[in-house]
Parts: C-alpha cells; sequence; structure tokens
C-alpha cells in the first residue's frame, strides 16, 4: 500500500521544510502542494546548485518525480513561468512533470496592488509583514465567490467578464479608499491569455490523480508551506497568512480524502524564527553581537528567502510546539538547524507562560493573548563540538542528544529526524 507522508512547519515557517521533503523523495513517486502561494520560499542545495522554490513542489529537483500543485493553492501564473524557466536553466524538466489543479484561484496584479496598499495603509505595530505577493486578497475572492480559477483562462471571453466585473470592484477600493493606482484591465487580460497557453499542457485534474497514483501504489509527500502559527485559523491571528498550513489542509487542498494521509512530520527549528509583524514571546535580541539571538540570526542565515528581510529569532518554545503538535496530530518531529546552536554554554527552552495570574502550558489562541505571555524559561547545557554534519545520533555530543531528548518529552512527540546541515546527507534518521 501507499505510504502518503504529510510535511508541515510547527512553527512560523522557515523550519526547513524543502530539504526535508527534498530528502524523502527517494521513497517518493509524488511531491504535492496543498496551500499557500509564491510568499513560501523553499530553499534547496544540492551538491553545487542551490535551487529557490516557491511554487513548484520540491520534488521537483529528482528525475522521475510528479510534481502536483493542488486546488488550495493561490497561483499566480506569470510567476510560476519564471520559476519553471529559471528550473529549465538548470537542465531540470518542469513541464512533462508538472501538474496544475484547474481549480486553483488565480493571483493576478491587482491582488498584490492591493495587499501592499493595504500594509502601506496600517501603522507601524498594526502591520503584518505581508510578503506583498498578493496571497491575502486572493484568498478574500476566493472566499467570496468572485474569484477567478485557472480553468477560467481556458475560457476567454467568460474570463474577461469575470475579470471586468472583478476589476471595477477592486479598482473602486483603490482608488477611492487606499488612493492609489488603478489596475488596466487590458494589461491583466493580455498577459494572463499569453500565459494561459504556456500553461496549458500542464493542466490536469489533480484530484483525480492523487487517486489514481495511490491506487496505483505510488508513495507521495504533501509538502507544506509557512507554518503553523501562520495557519489563518489557528495562527497569531491576525498576524498570519490567509491560508490553513495545518496538516488537514492537505486533503481539501489537494483535492483527497484524510484516509489517504498515512504520517504528518513537524519540522522544527531547534529554535524559533519569525519574519514579519506579530507577537513572539521567547524573542531575543538579534543585533547585540556574543548574544545568543544574535548568534541564531548570523549563523542561521536567518533571511526571508522571499523578501530578504531579517527573520527574528528566539528560544525553542515547548508550549507553542505542543499547541502545534496537537492541531497538526504530528506522529513524528524532525528537528532542522541544530547546529546553530553550537557551542552555547547554556541553552533555554520556553516551557510555558504566566498569563496575568495564571501559568499556562499551551500557546493561547489568537495574537493579544499571545503578546500578553511572559516566557517561563528552563535551562540547560549547551555542548561543546560541532552537531555540523553529523550523520548519526551516537556520534551528537551527549548533551545535544539529552537537549533533543528534553524537546520531544516537551512535546510530546518522538524526535524521528535530525537534520545537521543543507545537504542531503546531512541528516540523521533516529532508529
Ligand atoms: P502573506 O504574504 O500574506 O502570506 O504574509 C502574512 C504573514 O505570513 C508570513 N509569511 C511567511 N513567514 C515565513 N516564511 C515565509 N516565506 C518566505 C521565506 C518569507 C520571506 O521562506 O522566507 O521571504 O519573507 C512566509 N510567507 C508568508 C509573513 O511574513 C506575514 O507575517
Ligand atoms: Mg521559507
Amino acid at each position: 500500500m501507499a505510504k502518503n507522508v504529510i510535511v508541515v512547519g510547527t512553527q512560523w515557517g522557515d523550519e526547513g521544510k524543502g530539504k526535508i521533503v527534498d530528502w524523502l523523495t527517494d521513497h517518493a513517486q509524488g511531491v504535492v502542494r496543498f496551500q499557500g502561494g509564491h510568499n513560501a520560499g523553499h530553499t534547496l542545495v544540492v551538491g553545487e546548485q542551490v535551487y529557490k522554490l516557491n511554487l513548484v513542489p520540491s520534488g521537483i529537483v529528482r528525475e522521475g518525480i510528479d510534481c502536483y500543485i493542488g486546488n488550495g493553492v493561490v497561483l499566480d501564473i506569470h510567476h510560476l513561468i519564471s520559476e519553471i524557466a529559471e528550473l529549465e536553466k538548470g537542465g531540470i524538466d518542469v513541464r512533462s512533470r508538472l501538474k496544475i489543479s484547474p481549480g486553483c484561484p488565480l493571483i493576478l496584479p491587482y491582488h498584490s496592488a492591493i495587499d501592499r496598499a493595504r500594509e502601506a495603509a496600517k501603522a507601524g505595530d498594526k502591520k503584518i509583514g505581508t510578503t506583498g505577493k498578493g496571497i491575502g486578497p486572493t484568498y478574500e475572492d476566493k472566499v467570496s465567490r468572485r474569484g477567478l480559477r485557472v480553468y477560467d483562462l481556458f475560457h476567454p471571453e467568460r474570463f474577461a467578464e469575470k475579470l471586468k466585473e472583478v476589476l471595477d470592484y477592486h479598482n473602486f477600493v483603490l482608488t477611492e479608499y487606499f488612493k492609489a493606482e488603478p489596475v488596466d484591465f487590458q494589461t491583466v487580460y493580455d498577459q494572463a491569455m499569453a500565459d494561459a497557453e504556456v500553461i496549458r499542457p500542464m493542466v490536469v485534474d489533480v484530484s483525480a490523480a492523487l487517486y489514481d497514483a495511490n491506487k496505483a501504489g505510488h508513495n507521495m509527500l504533501f509538502e507544506g508551506a509557512q507554518g503553523t502559527l501562520l495557519d489563518i485559523d489557528h495562527g497569531t491571528y491576525p498576524f498570519v497568512t490567509s491560508s490553513n498550513c495545518v496538516a488537514g489542509q492537505a486533503a481539501a487542498g489537494a483535492g483527497v480524502g484524510p484516509g489517504m494521509l498515512h504520517y504528518v512530520l513537524g519540522i522544527t527549528k531547534a529554535y524559533c524564527t519569525r519574519v514579519g509583524g506579530g507577537p513572539f514571546p521567547s524573542e531575543l535580541d538579534i543585533d547585540t553581537e556574543g548574544t545568543p539571538g544574535h548568534q541564531m540570526f548570523s549563523v542561521g542565515k536567518e533571511f526571508g528567502t522571499v523578501t530578504g528581510r531579517k527573520r527574528r529569532c528566539g528560544w525553542f518554545d515547548a508550549a507553542l510546539l505542543r499547541r502545534s503538535a496537537r492541531i497538526n496530530g504530528l506522529t513524528g518531529l524532525c528537528i532542522t538547524k541544530l547546529d546553530v546552536l553550537d557551542g552555547l554554554k547554556e541553552i533555554k527552552i520556553c516551557t510555558g507562560y504566566q498569563l496575568g495570574d495564571k501559568v499556562v502550558d499551551l500557546l493561547p489562541i489568537g495574537a493579544d493573548d499571545v503578546a500578553r505571555c511572559v516566557p517561563i524559561y528552563e535551562t540547560m547545557p549547551g555542548w561543546e563540538g560541532t552537531t555540523f554534519r553529523v550523520k548519526r545520533w551516537e556520534d551528537l555530543p551527549v548533551n545535544a542528544q539529552a537537549y533533543l531528548k528534553r524537546l520531544e518529552a516537551l512535546c510530546e512527540v518522538p524526535v524521528a529526524i535530525v537534520s545537521t546541515g543543507p545537504e542531503r546527507d546531512e541528516t540523521i534518521l533516529r532508529q
């Protein structure tokens, strides 16, 4: 029987999902994206080559793997085409293996215009810090039932009619409310029609294709983007993205039944990062040299893959992870970037919070209560020597092993995998 694995980020994204999906692809025949859009940034290192992917599933760098973009993904086809061209320059065959759902909502230029205008209009600490890619406005259009989808592209008259209507509405908001420039109908229409021809051969009924692939015994990976605390329902709302990022979304966003999903792997950084606005209880100062926060930021090279923004850094938060483990139904954890903590004298773990007059051990719901959380820490000794590129559990420093064991005890999920470097083989599979 096929064995299908969901890979999700358990924190605020950038946990290193791309590398692990790529590594797991050794045992799979298909990789599926089921939410988010080109706000995602997955970095893959294969030998000398570094690939930065936004929309194309990470399986694409492996020959023969089928890559699926499910209906839950909001799709900027113009961006997708440039990503395909980039991969093709590197000699990767994309077109015969990429399958795009006709049900994907289209991201069109007015979506990013609204995204940027809305952010610009927000006061400093109210800014979400979006990637500006139009993700939120596109999901709004989907939910309000006025959005355009991939299949509309292949019916030009219908497309024009719907576009006209939706653009009238958005241009009114852009010009009257935001005092921004309107978006031109003809430019959007012409570009969309030209792009449509490029993607046409790749558009297939992904839901049906996955059903058949599963029946044929293919192992599939469902590749999450962003992370659990950025989930529109379960994250630190409103400082979240506009999709469901949790494991449950794999079924709805790919068009498969939950019974087809067998294992949920939670990708978890050995510390915590966040890019964009919103509360972050265990956050550290990243600017002062010689501090743990600065080490996480500089050794971890914590910059956004899409926007190049500095990522905020802080101690591992077990109360956050506990929330994440429960919502996702995690089967196992994969701890990444452990080596970033190499050499620290002491390592802290946030185990809960003081919230008003209560002590809680589970991250509260929504940004307002999270912002009131004062972290409670326990301290563990650091380790000497490096964990970088270590390939066997028993070769990890004893204190590093103890740290990982403490994390799994606190989160109540076993550590199944430890990633010790960006390369494929720098990965420990715990027996
Ligand atoms: P959006 O653009 O509407 O999804 O932004 C809403 C919030 O979601 C955050 N977000 C992300 N957080 C981490 N990584 C993401 N992908 C890129 C990366 C981000 C980048 O891999 O580094 O390059 O800046 C990602 N995408 C969205 C975002 O910061 C907002 O807080
Ligand atoms: Mg990323």
